[in-house]
């Protein structure tokens, strides 16, 4: 198979083009490798929280900051049942566990984290884990437990990662991407915009991700949740249309991949959220909260859904006009 290079040049000019012919070009190639007003909802749950070694400035989890958080060690299996068969019964399709790790350890944790994926997957849904660095081995046992994917971000772009986080650098990041590819586990790579990043960075970052070979078949894109305590407490929000360009531009460059309109969503009215789906996410994290963070309310996310399927359906039938 030849490499096709998605080049930084290529990124930037999509992302800087005029609004209506970005989202224009994003919608053709969206409809083109989805159906319809296919939109997966994927419901959160931190199994591990706060006490993180890491100091990722944006995260209310790193032991590095003085944050308000309920701190709790691996969660016990009866938990995790119970809010996945919650989540299933809310209508989700994707079950995603986060634990605040720097890395898995083999043993206790490895063997009980192996015994909730057995348990997602017996309720029919897709399963998701991120847990900080894998090893090969971890990965090939993660694997064998039946999990459908891992989410590792690499957050920004190289230049900037120095900036976000000291405590590892972001050749460790795609190391362990490649560990949870070659162990036949599909990758959930993504990152997060509105952490004082350029657009070259942003840019680069897509770069980054759209050049994975094969390309990641999940990318969330998180818009920063300001954290009071953490050091981007104080961050500025973006303009809503930054992050349409974003999705639009990802979407044009990672044809095939789930584009995760993730954290975020509470600072964005509805109709951004219909905007971001138009132009090529098809996924939201649905449930009351994201890992620590309050999420939109689910009610509504069920009108917003059946309002963008109206929408949607509208363009396709030229109704509109
Ligand atoms: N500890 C593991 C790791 O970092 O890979 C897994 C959990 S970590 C919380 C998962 C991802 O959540 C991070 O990579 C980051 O992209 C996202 N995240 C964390 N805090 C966030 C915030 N305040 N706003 C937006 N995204 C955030
Ligand atoms: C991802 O990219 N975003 C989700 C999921 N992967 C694990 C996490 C968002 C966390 C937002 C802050 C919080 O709730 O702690
Ligand atoms: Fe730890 Fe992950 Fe939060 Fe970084 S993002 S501090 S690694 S939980």
């Amino acid at each position: 198979m030849i490499e096709m290079k998605v080049s930084l040049k290529k990124i930037k000019k999509l992302i800087a083009s005029p609004l209506n012919d970005l989202v224009f070009k994003a919608q053709k190639v969206h409809k083109k490798n989805f159906k319809k007003s296919d939109v997966q909802l994927a419901s959160l749950i931190s199994i591990k929280t706060g006490s993180c070694p890491e100091d990722c400035k944006y995260c209310p989890q790193s032991a590095h900051y003085n944050v308000e958080l309920k701190k709790e060690n691996l969660i016990d299996l009866e938990k995790v049942k119970a809010a996945a068969i919650r989540a299933k019964k809310n209508g989700a399709d994707r079950f995603c566990m986060g634990a605040a790790w720097k890395k898995l350890k083999d043993g206790n944790d490895l063997n009980l984290v192996v015994k909730m994926i057995k348990e997602i997957k017996s309720l029919n849904l897709e399963a998701c884990v991120t847990l900080g660095t894998i090893t090969q081995n971890q990965a090939k046992a993660l694997k064998k437990a039946g999990l459908d994917a891992y989410n590792h971000n690499i957050d920004t772009s190289p230049e900037y990662y120095g900036e976000i986080i000291s405590t590892r650098n972001f050749e460790e990041r795609l190391d362990t991407i490649k560990n949870v590819r070659e162990a036949g586990i599909s990758v959930c790579c993504g990152g997060i915009i509105g952490m004082g990043e350029s657009w070259h960075d942003r840019a680069r970052m897509l770069e980054v991700i759209a050049n994975l070979n094969p390309q990641p078949e999940s990318v969330p894109i998180n818009s920063l949740v300001p954290v009071p305590g953490t050091p981007l407490g104080n961050q500025k929000p973006i303009e809503p249309i930054e992050l349409v360009r974003m999705i639009a531009t990802a979407r044009i460059i990672l044809p095939k991949s789930r584009i995760r309109l993730s954290a975020g969503r509470k600072n964005l009215s509805n109709e951004t959220q219909i905007l971001c789906l138009l132009s090529g996410a098809n996924s939201i994290f649905y449930g009351d909260s994201l890992l620590t963070t309050a999420n939109n309310d689910m009610e509504n996310d069920k009108k917003l859904i059946s309002s963008f399927k109206e929408v949607d359906e509208k363009i396709n039938n030229n109704i509109h006009l």
